[in-house]
């Protein structure tokens, strides 16, 4: 076992490894953690789990669009430094939060099985019943994300968008209380882990609005020299998540788009063949350029045995076969570079600096 282990005495003598688990204090954080750890629980009855609360500075500032705050890791510095400092063993996130480089020392252990990958609208209560399709013209839409504005105004011309700001109860609340928006779109995948499924009042398929980079999954981040962690963790892996995930995070880092481009993905795993749709987008959605690519992630039993780790995307995975873990990554650069010959970059740094302007 590694130096940094802590041991608890139970009341019966019986010796006990403690695991703590840092996690931001939004309610989807706690949810999202909590889920993580009952996991554990399951499969490591004798381990004792804490878990340390914490803010970040994307809980902090609330009132600035996230597409416009320069730091790139938002949510999830103040929590690597714990990390770091050995305050925590384990933090979880939402997978799209985490860059797709993480800083040196830290590795994504574990990604779970992806909840529904789609956005979802939710509206105000006095337009029940109405789609995006049937909301009267000029209609005010909440969203502070440029992927989801790009796409959707380029499909929805009719519809106005508007920045929204807050962790998911503040949003919900701003819509229900307030006669600013007539809609919002968040992640499917945040409203059921926070119980809301109800709200949801249609599911955008890829034809209205491609997901980002790794939505619905939730990651482990870990140090990446503990190697006892990281083995315990690595049994949450899901393996078509972490194949999709990967192609989807080569995809962007290949771009050099960080969390706060229009930069969109659908991903399907059929048998053994993978499809990785990717695009890029003009703030407005008026350019647009579109790809799908395939390629054959064929399951052997080929695990990672080298003493040297494999890590795809800052992502750990020695139980999963290394050819399948470098295919997928291969796809995602392969269907950047695709892109970027077609002039990708150019649609992005407008995007960036126009958005900085603003
Ligand atoms: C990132 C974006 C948003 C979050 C940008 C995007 C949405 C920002 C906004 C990278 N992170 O999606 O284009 O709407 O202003 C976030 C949510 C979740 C993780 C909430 C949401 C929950 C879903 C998940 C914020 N991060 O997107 O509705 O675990 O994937």
């Amino acid at each position: 076992m590694s130096g940094n282990v802590s041991i608890s005495q139970e009341g019966d003598g019986k010796v006990c490894r403690v695991i703590r688990m840092g996690t931001r204090k939004s309610q989807l954080a706690r949810i999202q953690t909590d889920s993580v750890a009952s996991r554990l629980k399951e499969l490591y009855p004798d381990v004792h789990l804490e878990i340390v609360a914490m803010s970040t500075i994307g809980d902090k500032i609330l009132d600035t669009a996230l597409s416009k705050i320069g730091e790139k890791s938002l949510f999830t510095k103040e929590l690597e430094n714990a990390l770091e400092r050995n305050e925590v063993d384990i933090v979880v996130h939402s997978l799209k939060d985490l860059p797709t480089s993480l800083p040196p020392g830290f590795t994504i252990g574990a990604i779970l099985e992806r909840e529904n990958p789609h956005d979802a609208v939710v509206l105000h209560p006095k337009n029940a019943g109405l789609t995006l399709d049937s909301l009267p013209e000029k209609s005010v839409i909440g969203t502070s994300s440029l992927r989801r504005a790009a796409q959707l105004k380029k499909r929805f011309p009719q519809l106005e968008f508007e920045n929204i700001r807050g962790n998911l109860n503040t949003r919900l609340k701003k819509l229900d209380e307030k006669d600013d928006y007539d809609a919002i779109i968040l992640a499917a995948a945040g409203l059921k882990r926070m119980g809301w499924e109800s709200r949801i009042s249609q599911i955008l398929g890829p034809e209205d609005c491609m997901y980002a980079v790794g939505q619905g999954a939730l990651a482990v981040e870990v140090r990446a020299q503990d190697k006892d962690i990281l083995e315990m963790v690595s049994v949450l892996h899901h393996t078509d998540t972490v194949l999709r995930c990967i192609s989807e995070r080569a995809f962007l880092r290949q771009l050099e788009g960080g969390c706060s481009v229009p930069v969109a993905v659908h991903t399907e795993v059929k048998g053994s063949m993978m499809y990785l749709t990717g695009a890029v987008y003009s703030l407005d959605g008026a350019d647009c350029l579109k790809d799908t690519m395939q390629m054959s992630v064929e399951i052997d039993n080929k695990v990672n045995e080298s003493a040297q780790e494999c890590v795809h995307v800052g992502v750990t995975a020695n139980s999963i076969s290394s050819s399948a873990l470098d295919a997928a990554e291969k796809l995602g650069s392969d269907l950047a570079n695709l892109l970027l010959n077609k002039g990708a970059k150019d649609i992005l740094t407008t995007a960036r600096n126009l958005n900085d302007a603003r």
